[in-house]
């Protein structure tokens, strides 16, 4: 009997393996994680929040929508209270490597992107971007990318809030262009809901995760407990 369970442990742990070795690409979502308690001062803490990343940690959205304090609670993003920060991360297509981010957040941005293999190895490829920062509440700013080159890159967006109202200051809160811009508004979508990505083979923009077990294999373990059980 010692010899069964111990071919049936074997075999679930082979099952299991594969499902946890690659990075799995969700189409048109972000990753976005919210923390909170950050110390309380003039300024703040500036872009000391927790990053989202691919194992688990953070929410899956489908678009960052910091236009004001109730379409950012709509898109899953909460921007009540104050001293938090919202990070970001996602993964994007562009065709020559030149793009170009907005934002108007009340209070403080920082963008940081880096070239990557692909949708799914987020291995850089080179030097990353200038970081863009803004630490001023009703200032836009935007920043051009110019890689050389165009391919995927990852993005890692923070958006720290302060005190008093935590949204747009006026129009577009975060926003995308998939070239150069001079800082024009209406060159910018929101991520998810108007910003046009390049395509790579039917893939434009998503987040990478580490995939959760398969309801199969969830399957398998509770029939492989049930089997143990029963042979008590
Ligand atoms: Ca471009
Ligand atoms: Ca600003
Ligand atoms: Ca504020």
């Amino acid at each position: 009997m010692k010899t069964k369970t111990l071919l049936t442990l074997v075999t679930v742990g082979a099952m299991a393996a594969p499902m946890y070795a690659a990075l799995t690409h969700v189409p048109n979502q972000a990753l976005a994680l919210r923390t909170d308690g950050l110390n309380v001062g003039d300024p703040n803490d500036q872009f000391t929040g927790a990053i989202p990343s691919n194992d688990g940690t953070g929410a899956l959205i489908s678009s960052i929508n910091v236009n004001s304090e109730a379409l950012g609670l709509a898109n899953g993003t909460p921007l009540n209270g104050d001293n938090f920060d919202w990070a970001f991360t996602f993964q994007f297509h562009d065709a020559d490597g030149a793009f170009s981010f907005t934002e108007n957040f009340d209070d403080r941005v920082q963008i940081n992107i880096t070239p990557i293999v692909s949708a799914i190895n987020l291995a850089s490829t080179g030097a990353n971007g200038p970081t863009h920062q803004d630490t001023s509440w009703n200032t836009r700013t935007y920043a051009d990318y110019s890689f050389g080159s165009g391919g995927w890159f990852h993005a890692e967006v923070i958006l720290t809030e302060d005190g008093g109202g935590a949204l747009s200051a006026g129009g577009i809160g975060f926003g995308y262009s998939n070239a150069a811009s001079t800082g024009t508004e209406g060159d910018y979508g929101l991520i998810g809901d108007g910003a046009v990505f390049d395509a790579d083979g039917g893939l434009d923009w998503g987040s990478a995760i580490i995939p959760e077990p398969s309801s199969s294999l969830i399957a398998a373990l509770g029939g492989m407990l049930l089997f143990l059980r029963r042979r008590r």
